[in-house]
């Protein structure tokens, strides 16, 4: 989030792209029905299924699936043709809007009704009120990102805002409504396969910063790699590690996936199950740390080298946890791990001294910073504050300088110290925000609440946008023009971001030599904060203020450009919007585009199928399947499904039916008689499992561990398709076939 949900609260406008906050951010929705009581805000919600966030929208659109890019390309048809965009901030702070500005052109209403399925008056009607009403927030989560063009999608949300000067308001800017619990946190530590934590990458420069903070030879972590080369390219991704065993698609590594260890992720939650299943079934060993009995042990038929490692929750363990909205809170444990249970820290510390690293492993907790130098300063560590203070001491790039276990643990005891809309500390909290939301550049930063507002000071979070991509391409200045000054400022205007050779002249400083010899070659590796301290005196972030970029030379489309998703229902479209050409070695695998999209699958599988989440459920929902109260709210595995829909198929409500994908997968589920899914589509929640295409697969689970609820797993049926880029499952858009069972 650029904003925080309390920050809902000053909008007069919210426009909601694929994301249903009163099932799935309930708390957080009460800011919105805030701003609707207090600004009588406008709230619109562009969904492909009536929901219950819908329910309490002034506007509601109706969209096909994947055609978000579309539908604004036609608002902005109409901002630019009508002069509703923001002249003055786009000219200072955006790089290249004139191309937006001729693909806008190109989107008239009545091309973006076709595409879309919205009717010309609704586009103009949510247009209109958006524009009109400033500040507007824009908001999203899933229905934008499980896409082919998942990132495309991203990157056209914040357009549509900076078009309209929207963003680094309060009020205004784009709201991702994250996921699960520390998602942020886990996104933040790059627990992922493209990155060292703190986006820092996986250049040799990156591992170095890292090797040296953790005080590990890099020789030696390269030695871990099965060869240099490795340590720099990208791993599989969750999305498609079973191709790393099965190997249907080429693989670009040296041996085929043997192992698979399984921390806190539900299995069936990727799409195509079936295939995980026979991928579960093929490795030599699997082992699941686990708080419940996951079902990765039971969907497979593997009975030899399958280990349940009893893991503790959250409850039986510590530390600090990034919300949604880039603050930190520090979480006490509330009572000690119940029976043999182990938390997850003491299961790795095992893991890695029974490999033999464990010194490495845990070193980085003992280092600490003399004279810009990460040195070892203690011979013990203490879980899980030293962790924390590791993580401030390395990650710059994100501002975690100020995150120390001290003050996160003050924030934790006077929450209530805080106001709600501007997250600002009263009494012994005076001067911070709550959460020390990220950038926290120091110590005695306060946090940003705001990204990218240059209408406060840097001291009280200010900022520009990030100059990450040098000062110029093809001769275009990229940096903020005269008129995007931050307030209070030394520096006029737009300036790099800082290194230890251009501080001087940016800043029109001079900093002593036995400064200077300390200093870190730039902000982001700068262990000495001199840079970060320099950079608060002179009243400007360290990260340089540019100007954001709407064309972007280094993805596959430089400007957001519709492509239809790979099993589209309208096969005319692909011809004039067609996907990516296939992608070689993307994470370690190929993966199919084009070659998906040349044929009609429509013909033979004509319904539309979108996938979501229940309010009683969360991800694979082995978590509340196990709680007897919340699997009793919904005990059953369905399918919404339009009455008109299912006359066709002779279907009643309540009736089985089988459901089929183009990978020839199937599941039998209840039909779910709803308007809220119009006659082309139907709505599967992804909560259940225990069920593969027909068999039931209880005897499976360890004695009195069945869960209450079982059923089929919607990514049984989810089909094949993934972001260019992120490599995330297009399970917000595929095709299925339906029959009564
Ligand atoms: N109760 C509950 N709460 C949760 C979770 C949970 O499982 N249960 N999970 C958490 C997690 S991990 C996450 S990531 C968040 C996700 O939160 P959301 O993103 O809100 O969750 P979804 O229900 O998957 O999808 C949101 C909406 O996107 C719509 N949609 C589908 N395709 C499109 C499209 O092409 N365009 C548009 N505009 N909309 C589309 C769907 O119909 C759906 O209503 O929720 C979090 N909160
Ligand atoms: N079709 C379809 N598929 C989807 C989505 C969709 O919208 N549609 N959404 C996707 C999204 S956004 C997400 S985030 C994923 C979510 O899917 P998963 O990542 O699979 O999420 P959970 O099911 O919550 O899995 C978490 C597992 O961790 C366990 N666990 C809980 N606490 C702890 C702990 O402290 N330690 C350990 N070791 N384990 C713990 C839980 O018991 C649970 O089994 O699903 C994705 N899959
Ligand atoms: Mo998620």
């Amino acid at each position: 989030m650029t904003n925080h949900l309390g920050d809902i609260q000053n909008s007069k406008a919210i426009i909601i792209f694929g994301a249903n906050p009163a099932v799935n951010h309930p708390v957080g929705f009460k800011h919105i029905l805030k701003a609707k009581e207090r600004n009588n805000a406008v709230l619109i919600v562009v969904d492909p299924r009536y929901t219950k966030t819908a329910a309490k929208a002034d506007l509601y659109v109706r969209i096909r699936p994947g055609t978000d890019i579309p539908f604004m390309y036609g608002m902005l048809h109409l901002i630019f043709k009508y002069g509703w965009e923001d002249e003055e901030y786009i000219k200072n702070r955006v790089f290249r809007m004139d191309y937006i500005k001729k693909e806008a052109k190109k989107w008239t209403p009545e091309k973006v009704a076709d595409v879309t399925g919205v009717p010309t008056d609704v586009l103009i009607q949510v247009t209109r009120a958006y524009a009109s009403n400033k500040p507007g927030t824009l908001l999203w989560a899933m229905g934008l990102t499980q896409h082919s063009i998942g990132s495309s999608n991203t990157r056209m949300a914040p357009i549509l805002q900076l078009a309209l000067g929207n963003m680094g308001k309060f009020g205004g800017g784009c709201n991702i409504l994250r996921g699960h619990d520390n998602v942020q946190g886990a996104t933040d530590m790059c627990c992922l396969s493209h990155s060292l934590p703190g986006y820092y990458g996986l250049s040799e420069g990156s591992w170095k910063y890292f090797a040296h903070n953790w005080g590990v030879d890099f020789k030696w972590l390269q030695n871990r790699f099965a060869t240099p080369k490795m340590m720099h390219t990208k791993g599989f991704t969750l999305s498609k590690w079973w191709q790393g065993v099965l190997q249907e698609e080429k693989i670009y590594q040296p041996t085929p996936i043997k192992a698979l260890w399984v921390q806190g992720n539900g299995i069936t939650s990727v799409a195509q199950t079936a295939k995980v299943q026979q991928a579960l079934d093929k490795l030599d060993l699997l082992v699941v740390a686990e708080p419940f009995a996951n079902e990765a042990a039971v969907i497979t038929n593997k009975t030899d080298n399958v280990y349940i490692l009893p893991t503790t929750t959250q409850f039986e363990d510590e530390g600090s946890v990034t919300a949604t909205n880039r603050t930190a809170q520090w979480r006490s444990k509330v009572i000690d791990p119940l029976y043999e249970s182990k938390t997850d820290e003491e299961i790795m510390f095992t893991f890695a001294k029974k490999f033999g690293f464990y010194d490495e492993f845990v070193r980085g907790m003992m280092m600490g910073v003399r004279n810009g130098k990460a040195v070892k300063v203690k011979d013990t560590f203490k879980w899980p504050e030293d962790a924390t203070r590791e993580i401030a001491r390395i990650i710059k790039t994100i501002g975690l300088t100020g995150w120390t276990p001290e003050r996160l643990k003050k924030h934790q005891e006077n929450w209530h110290m805080f106001d709600e809309v501007t997250l600002k500390g009263i009494g012994p909290m005076k001067g911070e925000y709550y959460g020390l939301p990220w950038p926290c550049w120091t110590e005695y930063h306060s946090g940003s609440p705001v990204l990218y507002n240059i209408g406060i000071p840097v001291m009280e979070g200010g900022m520009g946008f990030r100059a990450r991509f040098g000062t110029e391409y093809e001769g275009e200045n990229l940096l903020a023009g005269p008129f995007a000054t931050i307030k209070g400022a030394k520096v006029k205007g737009g300036y790099p971001e800082l290194t230890k050779e251009n501080i001087e002249k940016v800043l029109g400083i001079k900093i002593p030599a036995r400064e200077k010899a300390i200093m870190g070659k730039n902000w982001k590796v700068d262990l000495s904060g001199l840079i970060a301290k320099y950079a608060l005196q002179a009243g400007v972030a360290p990260y340089g203020n540019a100007k954001a970029r709407a064309y972007v030379w280094t993805f596959p489309d430089k400007i957001p450009m519709h492509r239809e998703p790979l099993h589209t229902p309208r096969y005319d479209l692909a011809k004039i919007y067609p996907t990516y050409p296939d992608k070689k070695d993307q994470y370690r695998v190929d993966t199919k585009f084009i070659s998906i999209q040349k044929k009609d699958w429509a013909k033979d599988f004509p319904i539309i199928l979108t996938t979501g989440r229940l309010v009683m459920y969360s991800g694979a929902g082995l978590i509340e399947r196990n709680s007897k109260y919340l699997a009793a709210l919904e005990p059953e595995m369905f399918a919404d499904i339009n009455p008109a829909l299912a006359y066709k198929y002779g279907i009643r409500d309540g009736d089985m039916i089988w459901i089929h994908s183009p990978e020839g997968a199937k599941i039998k589920v209840k039909a779910r008689f709803t308007y809220s899914v119009s006659p082309d589509r139907i709505f599967l929640p992804f909560h259940f499992a225990g069920i593969m295409e027909g068999k039931n697969m209880s005897k499976n689970y360890p004695e009195g561990l069945i869960p209450y609820a079982i059923g089929e797993s919607g990514n049984t049926v989810a089909n094949y398709g993934y972001d260019i880029v992120t490599q995330i499952p297009e399970t917000k858009a595929g095709l299925v076939r339906i029959e009564k069972a």
